[in-house]
């Protein structure tokens, strides 16, 4: 069903999309910078699909983010000044700083999972819906990913374990057009996406990864059917990312032009104009809410900046192989 999206809602989607858009830009900007120690894959461009699936999860349910998911990531609740931290390999950062921006986890805020491999978020969210299901929680798992981990074979055997134990798991792709260097019809032989799911009897939805608003609909009606215990839905949040696939990749495998084209589509100011449009925003509060996570970012960073790396030994505590 539908969730009623009150002015105050709204406000603090408009909010967070801003505030994932500069913490996005702040980290391609010190990336250039040479002042962290790891790669960033930027989410420019397609925050909104990410801040929609975020903000609609409640503090008790969980978030599996893979590797380009920071928007979902902050519009849990992570707080920006740890993970700023361990995207500088601080030892104040979420994982003692020895995660970086690639392993990202916060149990605290139900965030787990992170990684490297792709596809790896898919069985780990699986696991938990199971354990939720086991236990007899009414709590909800999202899990975000790429197109490109719908390629991978645990991601076709999570989709088939969670159909048929009717699990309170949302797969939640967003197909921001390439995987790596690869165009989505280059990788994958069906139009849609979300056409993988019938093969398992689970509902698929495309939803305009750059609207939060249609976006968040999507996730609330999902979330209404994991919690029923009808099980699974596949969301195909369609999107673009604006950047290269990590900082310094100049993306030569795609046109300037297309790069435009998919701008006009931005998220912000689209939203933007339909608060003003509905009397919710105005110049005002505009610049209210830039400056407010401008001051948050500007936090997140210092605090980042003036924390220290980890010592050796800190460096070889909690590893576990
Ligand atoms: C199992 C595996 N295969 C290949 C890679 C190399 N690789 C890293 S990111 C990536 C593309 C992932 O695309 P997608 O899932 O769409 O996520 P996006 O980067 O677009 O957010 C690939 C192929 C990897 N890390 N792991």
């Amino acid at each position: 069903m539908a969730r009623e999206l009150t002015k105050e809602k709204l406000l603090e989607l408009y909010r967070l999309l801003v505030l994932a858009r500069e913490y996005e830009l702040l980290l391609s900007d010190v990336s250039k910078q040479g002042k962290l120690p790891g790669w960033i894959h930027s989410a420019l461009g397609q925050e909104a699909a990410g801040v929609a699936a975020g903000a609609c999860l409640e503090r008790d349910d969980y978030l599996v983010p893979a590797h380009r998911t920071r928007p979902s990531q902050i519009a849990k609740g992570m707080d920006l000044k740890l993970l700023t931290a361990e995207i500088y390999g601080k030892v104040t950062g979420l994982s003692k700083g020895r995660g970086g921006e690639m392993h990202i986890c916060d149990p605290g805020c139900r965030i787990l999972g992170s990684g490297g491999i792709v596809g790896q978020v898919v069985p780990i969210a699986l696991g938990i819906a199971y354990a939720i299901k086991y236990r007899g929680g009414k709590e909800v798992v999202l899990c975000d990913f790429g197109e490109g981990a719908t390629n991978t074979g645990v991601f076709h055997e999570s989709m088939n374990m969670a159909a048929l134990w009717r699990l309170p798991l949302i797969f939640f792709c967003e197909n921001n057009q390439y995987a790596e260097f690869t165009r989505v019809d280059h990788h994958i032989s069906v139009k849609d996406v979300a056409t993988r799911a019938s093969a398992y009897g689970i509902p698929g939805t495309i939803v305009d990864g750059n609207h939060v608003t249609a976006t968040y609909q999507a996730v609330a009606e999902a979330m209404d059917r994991a919690r029923a215990g009808d099980g699974p839905t596949f969301i195909e949040a369609v999107t673009y990312r604006w950047s290269g696939h990590f900082e310094g990749d100049p993306a030569k495998y795609r046109s300037p032009e297309e790069v435009e084209e998919w701008k006009k589509r931005d998220a912000i100011p689209r939203f933007r104009d339909e608060l003003v449009h509905k009397g919710i925003l105005n110049d005002d509060l505009v610049r209210e809410i830039e400056a407010s996570v401008k001051r948050q970012i500007e936090e997140a960073v210092r605090f980042a900046e003036q924390s220290p790396l980890p010592t050796m030994a800190q460096t070889l505590t909690d590893v576990y192989a």
